[in-house]
């Protein structure tokens, strides 16, 4: 027995444990009640009283040496972990990474380039509600009643009956400011509009228009015109050249569409324009007498232009994007590219 003692002793001693499982084994061998140890002092029992007191002297020295080591075991592990998890803190001290600046929505920054060319030339800043009455959207501005746009299939309705939707134009914003205020009336309306379209690179049931309004004595078509001639050479550029052609809205009498020559080809041609030299940018329009008559205002003693713009498609225009749907996936590899403009 004396020589399996010192045979474990040494067996001990130069024991080495790197892991929490080598740690049981160590454990299962040397310390639980089935460990060879254990197994030692069970033998014991049935030795002389001297033996028993001899050996059970050497067998508890050895017993002590099994868990003293187990202890000093126990506490490298648990000082190696703790190294591990410091390794793994950032250092506080670095300095930290330059965050990344974002860049504005190519929608906004045309937005603000519509706005800033409309504020020179006296007209001012209307916004409106979202959600509309019919009045607002649609009877005030001269819809018959089976106008087709009153249907559910091209607006989305909160309520029906009195119907309540989501505007489908921000004209509805300056049949408000006709309804609150007197001519000389000079206001641009941009804003969110919504439209039940399938979403495709060309049609989105999202987006944004810019309206303006033009009301006061003597108000003409030329008027229209130059306005529109002069806003396109600020926006596109001062060699543009502008055509109007004859089309219908409830709201304008007479209308026109406004096409602008086309701003990548330069008039020669190319798919943009789809070889014609001209691309539309909008409609527009002397405001229907109705229109006037049914805010309050004598179509008698004044007249007035209207127009809208979509700001996707103009900035489809200056920026040649070829897809609708990228102005609302957020993808940043998109986004990033209109960091330097404006
Ligand atoms: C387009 C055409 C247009 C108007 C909008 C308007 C507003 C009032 C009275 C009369 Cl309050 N007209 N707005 C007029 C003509 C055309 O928009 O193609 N928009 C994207």
């Amino acid at each position: 027995m004396k020589e399996k003692v010192e045979e474990l002793k040494k067996e001990i001693e130069g024991y080495i444990v790197g892991t929490a499982e080598e740690l049981e084994q160590y454990r299962m061998k040397f310390i639980s009640r089935k460990s060879v140890v254990g197994d030692l002092f069970n033998d014991l029992k049935s030795a002389d009283a001297e033996i028993k007191r001899e050996m059970g002297r050497t067998l508890n020295e050895l017993k002590n040496l099994a868990q003293d080591k187990f202890k000093e075991f126990v506490s490298d592990l648990d000082n190696k972990a703790t190294d591990q998890k410091l390794e793994s803190v950032p250092d506080l001290t670095l300095p930290s990474a330059a965050d990344q600046l974002g860049a504005q929505h190519p929608i906004l920054a045309t937005k603000a380039r519509i706005i800033e060319i409309f504020e020179r030339i006296g007209f001012n800043l209307s916004e409106g509600p979202e959600i509309e009455d019919d009045w607002h959207n649609f009877s005030a501005l001269n819809f018959p009643e089976n106008h087709p746009a009153r249907e559910m299939q091209d607006t989305f309705f909160i309520e029906r009956d009195p119907d309540i939707a989501l505007r489908t134009h921000t004209s509805s914003v300056q049949v408000r400011v006709m309804e609150n205020e007197k001519p000389p009336i000079r206001t641009l309306s941009p804003g969110r509009v919504y439209r039940n379209e399938a979403i495709s690179a060309r049609a989105h049931c999202v987006f944004h228009q810019v309206e303006g309004l033009y009301i006061d004595e003597n108000v003409s078509f030329k008027d229209l015109k130059q306005t529109l001639y002069h806003f396109v050479k600020e926006l596109f550029g001062k060699d543009t050249k502008i055509r109007f052609r004859p089309s219908f809205f409830p709201f304008t009498e007479p209308s026109v569409e406004v096409d602008i020559s086309c701003n990548i080809c330069k008039g020669k041609g190319c798919n943009i324009c789809k070889y014609t030299g001209w691309v539309e940018i909008g409609g527009a329009g002397m405001v229907d007498p109705n229109v006037l008559k049914a805010s309050n205002i004598d179509p008698e003693k004044y007249s007035g232009f209207a127009f809208g713009m979509g700001i996707e498609r103009i900035t489809m225009l200056l920026y040649q994007i070829n897809d609708l749907r990228l102005f609302t996936e957020n993808d940043v590899r998109f986004l990033k590219q209109f960091k330097n403009i404006k």
